[in-house]
């Protein structure tokens, strides 16, 4: 069990005394109703932090989709991504079942911290319904393994259930290793605290200039995955210096576009677009039908019923494909015209499964829609968006050889029946034991079909799936170099469209909190500091060698 944050132990407070310097900010929503800013809980001197350009965030939590690998902290304590109370976005973090003032929501931020560096830390905060005001705090906490935990008290600030109210402060980390966590607490309350948009960003160094650019040394064009975070200070310097194309990690999928029946929401969307346009890079756009990241109201009747296979159900559901796809046509035609970067939609994401007699995942999509639900939001895409946008059929492992299978049948099925799919995306979210043969045989497979393909979502797990490393070792990190330059030499002797990293820098990788957390995993070519890794390298190398 974890010690109470307000019994710090003496040798620590004076850890804390002497290294921390703390800036503490409360705001609110409405500026008319500032509140005062609160005293500085942990030491009196303040720190400013580094220029904006110089920050990177390494945590953006906004609870859209899920609890984005926050985590119960203390006995009996929830927490829960909800939809319905939210500051921005789908949803915020509910954390509830509090039984003690230090129990609250934490995530963990092992691999993101840099030692004797300033962070910042911001999280919007809102006590639960009919709950009285009390204080709010932000804690990042240090577990070295072998002696007390140190607690940065970053932020306080006194919060109520009716408006949220912003807490951010700034805190020196400390030289010295260990597991980091930011938590939310309220130190003299029991009540339900609600978080919404957390950030931590820290000083990163500058990117590298004396590295080859990524775009220059490929034969093919080199996309990556990038959220709002990235569009900003050094990780929008490391985006534009290597990179060709972006695919907008969340900000084009249905939660996000039409969260409810009807109210479009582009704006994170157009963050992504606008960078692309200005600085002339296109957009793969991911991705139009999926069984996840799709808002529950797609399958269900007005009256909140699930929808069925019946006709009228079918018809529902089919118009709702075309009005989504429609709109999101129209506004691109609208704000962008001619200069619209997006040359390329993942149509159906994720279609497969081995398992099935007919090869196809049983997703809401099928089971209202059946099987000819792929053919369906391929022609409805060719129509919304015309004969230049090129059309993906997107999925995982397609290396495997029973997903291979599958992947081919269905494509066949497509051409057969006249469905206008153009290409296939191969997501590619593999690891060190990956086979490069079993891949090669996939890229030949789908090439003898007439089809296009892509490289949609590289990255290469350091980690087995059921092993969480408490640093990452170098020899791993070489191996991926190794693995990387014979991915990328299979690649480079095809005809790709264009090979895409699911994220920047290792901090922004999802494999950090998935299928565990795993603060240690790095699959990304450059590593926290935004520095080429071996696996950078690999690319590199693997580049050249088509
Ligand atoms: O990286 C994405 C993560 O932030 C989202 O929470 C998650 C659910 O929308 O999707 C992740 O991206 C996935 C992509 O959209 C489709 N292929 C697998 C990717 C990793 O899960």
């Amino acid at each position: 069990m974890r010690r109470p944050a307000l019994m710090i132990g003496a040798g620590a407070l004076v850890v804390v005394l002497v290294l921390v310097l703390v800036v503490v900010l409360v705001s609110r929503d409405d500026d008319d109703d500032r509140a005062e800013p609160a005293p500085a809980p942990t030491a009196g001197a303040s720190a400013s932090p580094p220029p904006a350009e110089a920050m990177t965030t390494v945590l953006a939590s906004g609870f859209d989709e899920g609890d984005e690998g926050w985590q119960p902290l203390g006995d009996g304590v929830a927490v829960d991504a909800v939809q319905d109370v939210t500051r921005s976005g789908a949803g915020s973090l509910l954390v509830s079942g509090r039984s003690e003032p230090w129990h609250g929501g934490a995530v963990d931020l092992s691999g993101a911290m840099a030692q004797g560096q300033v962070h910042t830390v911001s999280a919007w905060v809102r006590l639960g319904d009919g709950a009285e005001d009390a204080d709010v705090q932000l804690t990042l906490e240090r577990d070295p393994g072998t002696a007390e935990p140190l607690y940065l008290h970053v932020a306080r600030g006194t919060a109520s259930s009716g408006d949220w109210v912003q807490l951010s402060g700034s805190a020196q980390v400390p030289e010295g290793g260990g597991q980091w966590r930011l938590y939310v607490e309220t130190p003299e309350s029991l009540a339900d605290v609600r978080v919404d948009d957390v950030t931590v960003q820290r000083p990163t160094p500058a990117v590298q200039t004396d590295v080859p650019a990524l775009r220059d040394v490929a034969a093919f064009p080199v996309g990556a995955a990038v959220g709002p975070q990235d569009l900003t200070g050094r990780p929008a310097d490391l985006l534009l210096r290597h990179f060709d194309q972006v695919t907008a990690e969340n900000a084009m999928k249905p939660v996000t576009v039409q969260p409810v029946e009807g109210e479009f929401d582009f704006g994170p969307m157009d963050e992504v677009l606008d960078v692309a346009v200005e600085h002339g890079l296109t957009v793969h756009g991911h991705t139009l039908v999926w069984h996840r990241s799709t808002p529950d109201w797609f399958f269900q009747a007005p009256d909140g019923r699930p929808l069925t296979s019946s006709e009228e159900d079918r018809a529902l559901l089919r118009e709702r494909l075309r009005t989504h796809v429609t709109a999101l046509a129209d506004h691109l035609a609208e704000r962008y015209g001619d200069a619209n970067p997006v040359t390329s939609w993942d149509v159906v994401n994720e279609a497969l499964d081995p398992e099935e007699d007919d090869g196809l995942r049983r997703s809401r999509w099928y089971e209202v829609l059946g099987p000819d639900y792929v053919a369906e939001a391929f022609r409805v895409a060719r129509e919304a968006f015309g004969p230049d946008v090129v059309l993906y059929l997107n999925d995982y492992d397609t290396d495997a050889p029973d997903r291979r299978r599958e992947l081919v049948r269905l494509l066949m099925d497509l051409q057969a029946a006249g469905a206008p799919v153009d290409a296939v995306g191969h997501q590619m979210h593999v690891s060190l034991r990956t086979d490069v043969g079993r891949v090669a045989t996939t890229l030949d497979a789908v090439a003898g079909l007439g089809l296009r393909q892509a490289v949609t979502e590289l990255d290469v797990a350091v980690s087995d799936r059921d092993e969480q490393l408490d640093a990452t070792p170098q020899d791993r990190l070489d191996q991926q170099g190794d693995q990387v330059r014979e991915l990328v030499s299979a690649f480079a002797a095809r005809d790709l469209a264009f090979v895409s990293v699911w994220g920047l820098y290792d901090t922004r990788s999802w494999l950090r909190t998935w299928p565990q957390d795993r603060p240690f995993e790095a699959p990304l070519l450059f590593d926290d500091d935004l520095q080429a890794k071996p696996a950078f390298w690999g690319f590199v190398e693997g580049s050249s060698a088509g």
